[in-house]
């Protein structure tokens, strides 16, 4: 029964459905409250408690907030800390949010002048706050944002995957999953542009397909920025070969950041070329039909050791600037580039490689197609 328990608890935090609140905390609205008991501390040594355990001291934003802290806290025999303090003339809580509801929390006739800049709540009744100096050692009120990420399914062809409350802070204990699902024709790409995670205490795991039940693969596993690449001949993109992209994030019990920002496009898959022998001719999609938008395609050239590869184009349209064709002295974009063309102008050059293998990559954006290109290669 034990261990029946553990396996249906660990399950569903496989599939996202996580608790809201950590062991201990006690959520009220969208957020997490943790009452310290019998720990106690001075306001500042408090609030960095919190910290470690994952929160900050608790605001309490309106007389809701307040009557769920003063009955979290309600056994307390001494004033109990809170996040109020008085900052610039100003009394707000430690996150930099000042509460307008703030002024019917106090208790009648305080805050007082001189007597401190730290609020505590008195527990007993009326419960309400009072200001008293912040190097008292009291009993305090954490709080943290519940867990909120939920299970998603995007089946759009363009759309936007983030991290929860993005670009606030996520949440801290977050397993999330969410999937994009194109049809039996499409793959997914993902480009990342924004990121800024607690790795590898928190990261990004990609899978290409669905996970975890059904079939799939591991893509990456995100402990370092992906928008940091110095490869800058590609995005700092992500594709899957299936239809499904499934991503899990994960974040531990403490620390929190902005998180990550991602455009997504379900593109119609265009399974690679490969030629070899001694000529060949190489079109894009549909030639002599107009290629469709979103499109990305390989064509390898792969012929026999000590020949090398002469390409002559024969046909040369593609959206200017917009969509591109590249030709590699090799297997992949890390060979030397021998050629990168767009636009209505037919190269004229004939490229020659230097080994015997040559590639092409094929890449069109959102809108607007054209016949595209057509090229004969032979060996020199
Ligand atoms: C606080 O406790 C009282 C008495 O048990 C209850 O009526 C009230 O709903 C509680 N308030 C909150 C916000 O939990
Ligand atoms: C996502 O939506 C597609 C299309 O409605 C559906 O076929 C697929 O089962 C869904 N995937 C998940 C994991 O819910
Ligand atoms: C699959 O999606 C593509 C767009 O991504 C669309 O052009 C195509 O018609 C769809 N095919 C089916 C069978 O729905
Ligand atoms: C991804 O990295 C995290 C942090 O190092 C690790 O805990 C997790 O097991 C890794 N996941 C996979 C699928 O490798
Ligand atoms: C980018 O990556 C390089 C090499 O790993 C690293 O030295 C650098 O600090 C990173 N930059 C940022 C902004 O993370
Ligand atoms: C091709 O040229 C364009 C425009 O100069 C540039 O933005 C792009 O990075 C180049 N592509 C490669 C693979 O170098
Ligand atoms: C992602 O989409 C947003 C609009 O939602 C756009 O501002 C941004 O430039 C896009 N980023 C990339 C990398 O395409
Ligand atoms: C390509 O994109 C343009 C602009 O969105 C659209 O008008 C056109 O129909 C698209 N072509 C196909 C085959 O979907
Ligand atoms: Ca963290
Ligand atoms: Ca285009």
């Amino acid at each position: 029964m034990f261990i029946l328990t553990i396996i249906f608890a660990l399950s569903l935090q496989a599939l996202g459905q996580q608790q809201p609140c950590p062991a201990g905390w006690s959520q009220f609205g969208k957020k997490c409250f943790w009452y310290s008991q019998s720990v106690q501390r001075t306001w500042t040594n408090a609030n960095r408690y919190c910290i470690d355990i994952g929160g900050a001291l608790a605001g309490t934003y309106d007389n809701n907030d307040l009557a769920f802290v003063g009955n979290l806290s309600a056994n307390s025999m001494y004033p109990v800390w809170t996040g109020l303090n008085l900052k610039n003339g100003y009394w707000e809580f430690i996150d930099g949010t000042y509460s307008f509801g703030l002024t019917s929390q106090w208790l009648s006739g305080e805050p007082l002048a001189n007597q401190g800049t730290c609020g505590a709540i008195r527990t007993t009744n009326p419960v309400g706050y009072f200001n008293m100096q912040c190097l008292n050692v009291q009993p305090f009120v954490c709080n943290q944002k519940i867990a909120t990420c939920d299970s998603a399914n995007q089946t759009q062809r363009y759309g936007v995957v983030q991290s929860p409350n993005f670009p606030d802070q996520y949440a801290n204990n977050e397993n999330c999953i969410q999937y994009i699902t194109g049809n039996q024709t499409n793959f997914v790409e993902l480009i990342f542009d924004a990121w800024n995670v607690e790795t590898p205490y928190d990261y990004v795991t990609l899978y290409d397909g669905n996970y975890p039940s059904g079939q799939w693969t591991l893509l990456a596993n995100l402990t370092y920025d992906p928008t940091n690449i110095t490869d800058t001949t590609l995005k700092p993109s992500f594709q899957t070969t299936s239809n499904v992209m499934t991503i899990r994030f994960v974040t531990d019990f403490s620390g929190t950041r902005s998180g990550w920002h991602a455009n997504y496009t379900l593109k119609p898959y265009l399974p690679y070329v490969s030629q070899s022998g001694s000529s060949g001719v190489l079109n894009s999609p549909n030639y002599p039909n107009d290629y469709p938008n979103d499109s990305e395609q390989w064509s390898y050239i792969n012929t026999l050791g000590g020949t090398r590869i002469v390409l002559q184009f024969l046909d040369f349209r593609m959206e200017k600037n917009r969509d591109w064709l590249y030709v590699y002295d090799g297997g992949d974009t890390s060979s030397p580039l021998l050629g990168n063309f767009t636009g209505f102008d037919i190269p004229s050059q004939q490229l020659l490689s230097t080994n015997n293998i040559m590639s092409l990559f094929f890449y069109t954006d959102y809108s607007i197609e054209a016949k595209g290109f057509s090229a004969t290669w032979k060996l020199m």
